[in-house]
């Protein structure tokens, strides 16, 4: 059955993340999506109603998404009604914003564009971006009006609206999370939004579009602020030989008080990438945004320095590493401070072996594969040879593992899980 609320086609560029729930929950709804991913192999686990990434819930909503008939996935962009451009928006080597992918994906939809269409960008981006993006289509098709100062009903309408979901909760948030939805006209905004009232049951806020791309900035950048507060503290604890746990714990009795958890650093594709992109926008200005980011790159370090320090007291050290990925119970590894502690250790120390066990992969990541002083192992047979375990990753598995087997070994927990 069609849906009541948007009857267009709705083409989602990106089967990643994002863009494959989004995707999903979309079709689900009755709207008719049309996946599209530069991945062939992508292509087709899609197109069988396979999940290429785990994420609770999203198997079962993608193959009932395709037993409808509502869904399907192809290379090419196809003509549509609506576009969602859902690619990855990485930092170079020198922290710049890599636009690639998106501007990549809006040359490959530029030719398909049909009057009345629609084109939302939910890649996180930095301030102008969905502007340029506008200009940039522009210039590819002088035959149909963009909107514009002047133009406040054009043929192509544009919008930005960032995404908020939180891996592992996916499918939760992104039908229950609000929603700001930036156009740039306010028509713009009002075409974007009949999408995402389809699925979407939190609020929507309307607003222009580079308002749209500073919000998602601020937000992660406030994240990753405090969380440099934690491991700031966490450091500062290590030196003074105190228990941060402990310290946190009573620091956030206080009313106006909510110190987060520290760890072994920040990982995954978004809140340790995003602030590069207001440091990049305003470099003299973001001065607490790049510290906090150089606090949270610089810990994975201060973890290695730590499990080095133990392990000087063995002759032939064992170190057991426990989790690989970017925070619990996922199985992404994207700027994972635990893979590079593990990288880091493996080659800082070759005379050391190392027992990596995580219980979300089935193989080691392809840049910790080539050392031959590191395997992936069960994580009850990795403790039980190891003289170091480090706890990387509060997988749930790992919370309820019997702390007998810890009995007698040098005990790092990044995550305070075992205290
Ligand atoms: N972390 C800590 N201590 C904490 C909380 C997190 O060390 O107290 C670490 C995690 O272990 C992980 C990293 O920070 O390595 C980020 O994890 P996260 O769960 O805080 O966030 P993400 O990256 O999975 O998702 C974030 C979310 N943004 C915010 O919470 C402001 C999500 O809503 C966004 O949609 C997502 O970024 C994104 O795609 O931008």
């Amino acid at each position: 059955m069609a849906n009541p609320f948007y009857s267009g086609t709705v083409a989602v560029i990106g089967l990643g993340y994002i863009g494959l729930p989004t995707a999903v929950v979309l079709a689900s709804r009755g709207v008719r999506v049309i996946g599209v991913d530069l991945n062939p192999v992508t292509v087709e686990r899609v197109g069988r109603g396979e999940i290429p990434f785990f994420e609770p819930d999203l198997a079962t909503s993608l193959s009932g998404a395709v037993a409808l008939g509502n869904i399907s996935a192809t290379m090419e962009t196809p003509v549509a009604d609506a576009y969602i451009i859902a690619v990855p928006t990485p930092i170079t080597p020198d922290e710049q914003a890599d636009m690639s992918h998106v501007f990549a994906a809006a040359a490959a939809l530029a030719p398909q564009l049909r009057p009345g269409a629609i084109v939302v960008l939910e890649s996180t981006s930095p301030p102008g971006t969905t502007e340029e993006l506008s200009r940039t289509l522009a210039a590819a098709r002088p035959d149909l009006t963009f909107p514009d100062d002047v133009n406040d009903s054009p043929d192509i309408y544009i919008a930005h609206c960032p995404e908020r979901v939180l891996p592992g909760r996916l499918m939760v948030e992104l039908v229950e999370n609000n929603r700001v939805i930036g156009g740039l006209t306010p028509e713009c905004a009002e075409r974007a939004a009949e999408i995402y009232r389809v699925f979407c049951r939190g609020e929507i806020q309307l607003s222009d579009a580079t308002s749209a791309e500073m919000a998602k900035l601020a937000e992660n950048s406030y994240r990753d602020v405090n969380i440099a507060y934690a491991n700031e503290l966490s450091m500062i604890c290590d030196k003074l030989g105190l228990d941060v746990w402990e310290i946190v714990k009573m620091a956030n009795h206080h009313p106006r008080v909510n110190i987060l958890q520290p760890g072994p650093g920040v990982g995954g594709h978004c809140i340790a990438v995003d602030p590069w992109f207001l440091v990049g926008a305003a470099p003299e200005e973001a001065v607490l945004i790049r510290t906090a980011r150089m606090v949270n790159d610089g810990k994975p370090l201060h973890v290695v320095q730590q499990i080095r320090k133990s392990a000087g007291r063995f002759r032939e050290p064992v170190v057991a590493c426990l989790g690989l990925s970017y925070k619990a119970n996922v199985d992404d590894i994207r700027e994972s401070p635990a893979v590079e502690i593990v990288a880091a250790l493996a080659e800082q120390e070759p005379a050391t072996t190392i027992l990596v066990s995580d219980p979300m992969l089935s193989r080691l990541p392809a840049s910790l594969a080539s050392f031959p002083n590191l395997t992936l192992v069960k994580a009850q047979d990795a403790i039980a040879a190891a003289d170091i375990v480090a706890l990387l990753v509060d997988h749930n598995q790992f919370r309820t593992l019997s702390r007998k087997l810890l009995e007698g070994k040098v005990v790092l927990d990044t995550r305070g899980i075992w205290r």
